[in-house]
């Protein structure tokens, strides 16, 4: 089959999937696959706050080759809401937990402590990482109490490699400079944990973007976007919705709705989208004169090859997009609100930049050519295979028509080998691939989209759309996994192991 064929296939699965149950999706306005948890607990105004930013985690020790990091999982007490106490599940007490900065050729090791109440799970999204450290869904961190509560209620019983009170985790971090996150990923229970608080930055420098003139130091931030609920207590509210939780409080960094004072100069933000099911299409309120409110540098993966400038930036759980935005085109004193305009009332706020910094010394610049990108050649590709995310008339979230299995792989690519992968969806779905980063070829029998630029590893898919991807699978062998980054489809069942030999 040319590709030609492949993708009218692509699309015709694409029409089936309407015919099945997307129709609804696509005839209903809006922009999110998620049901809102609304808040008993009072939700404050908004710009109370300054934007809080994780600390940068110190390693416990380094030799010639590796950097070595300790975190505990555990419950710590947050300030989140005014007057209200929030316990979270957290990583060395914070929400987001503290960032890691590694560099590229450099090991990582993450010794993982586990003092919640429950087994977890770490993945590093987005990390060219080995199985065994990868974080697949049953290779459970034990609490070091020895008690896994979760276990004991009767749910997640499956194991694999088990670990008692404590894993490292092995990064050997060939890979190029980008921004990367930490995250829970137990099989079943991914979307409680990770509203509860386990996630984090995680990341990758090396020479070559050290070299380019872009912000840097404290012009060079990392916001971490989520939404969350809380109940009267204070506490994170939440309930498995089918569709996909979607919370009323907008947290950046973990602060609701928070203020960065700026200068009036070149910034570099390092956007993340961690929530569970929220999906952005942020914008600057004012526009810049111009235009381009946020020049894109980099994608999931990395650096672009060159700059892209936007007007907004759209964002689907599991994405990071890495922007340069200029406060200087601003009259001092601005105050510049980021909105996020898939959502409507409060939820459309997400936080505001102050151009009140008196600093206008910038040195920076983004550079025309930014890194060289290999593109890779889907007509090398050994195999070509579809997975369809759709729901069934049941209600289950699933890959071909399967609910995630431990251990039964829907493909088994070959390593040093090119691939092309069509993803096939009903609803939005951000889909996400482990291990290797690709390359987006199309969107149904059309050009890739404004945002699919540069190494990705995930991909916001609308519904009833066919995107084909390529990718060279490399380096590791083992079971890595294929799914949906709405947590909540995750955890029923849109998940795929696939195994590289
Ligand atoms: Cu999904």
């Amino acid at each position: 089959m040319n590709r030609r064929n492949l993708l009218r296939a692509g699309v015709g699965l694409a029409g089936a999937a309407v015919l099945g149950t997307g129709l609804y999706e696509l005839l209903k306005p809006g922009s999110q696959t998620g049901q809102l948890l609304g808040s008993e607990a009072p939700i404050p105004p908004a710009f109370q706050v300054p934007l809080p930013i994780p600390a940068v985690l110190t390693p416990s020790r380094t030799d010639g080759t590796t950097d070595y990091y300790e975190i505990t999982q555990g419950i710590s007490t947050l300030s989140v809401l005014p007057g209200l106490k929030t316990p979270a599940w957290t990583y060395n007490g914070t929400f987001p937990g503290p960032t890691i900065v590694s560099r590229s050729g450099r090991k990582t090791v993450v010794k993982h402590t586990n003092q919640l109440p429950e087994a977890s799970v770490v993945h590093l999204h987005g990390g060219h990482t080995p199985a065994d450290s990868d974080g697949y869904p049953i290779d459970l961190v034990m609490p070091v109490s020895g008690h896994d509560m979760a276990s004991m209620s009767g749910m997640n019983t499956m194991q694999r490699d088990v670990s008692q009170g404590s894993r490292e985790y092995a990064y050997p971090f060939d890979q190029p400079a980008a921004t990367l996150w930490y995250h829970d990923h137990r099989m079943g229970a991914t979307a409680p944990n990770v509203w509860k608080g386990l996630a984090g930055f995680h990341l990758v420098r090396d020479d070559e973007s050290d070299a380019l003139p872009l912000p840097r130091g404290d012009r060079d931030i990392p916001l971490m976007l989520a939404d969350r609920s809380f109940a009267a207590d204070g506490s994170f509210l939440y309930k498995a919705l089918m569709p996909g939780v979607l919370g009323d409080v907008q947290l950046v960094n973990g602060a609701p709705w928070p203020v960065l004072a700026v200068d009036p100069a070149r910034y570099r933000l390092r956007l993340l989208n961690a929530a569970n099911a929220r999906r952005y299409r942020l914008e600057l309120d004012p526009q810049p004169p111009g235009g381009d409110a946020f020049v894109q540098i980099a994608a999931d993966g990395g650096l672009l090859a060159r700059p892209v400038g936007h007007d907004a930036v759209q964002l689907a759980p599991g994405e990071r997009f890495e922007v340069v935005v200029d406060f200087a085109k601003y009259k001092p004193g601005t105050r510049v609100r980021l909105v996020n305009t898939f959502a409507s009332g409060r939820m459309r706020e997400v936080m505001r930049f102050d151009v009140t910094g008196s600093d206008r010394g910038d040195d920076s610049s983004v550079p025309a050519t930014l890194a060289e990108i290999p593109v890779l050649d889907p007509a090398k590709a050994v195999a070509t295979r579809t997975f369809r995310f759709h729901q069934t008339p049941g209600g289950t979230w699933t890959v071909n028509d399967l609910e995630y299995k431990p251990g039964r792989a829907l493909a088994t690519p070959k390593l040093g080998s090119i691939e092309v992968w069509r993803f096939v969806t009903d609803y939005h779905h951000p889909i996400h691939l482990h291990l290797n980063h690709f390359q987006v070829l199309s969107r149904n029998l059309f050009e890739p989209g404004a945002y699919d630029a540069g190494w990705k590893d995930t991909i916001d898919l609308r519904p009833a759309e066919g995107a084909e991807i390529v990718t060279r699978f490399t380096d590791y062998a083992g079971a890595f996994l294929l799914h949906c980054h709405n947590l909540e489809h995750e955890d029923m069942a849109m998940m795929a192991d696939f195994q590289t030999s």
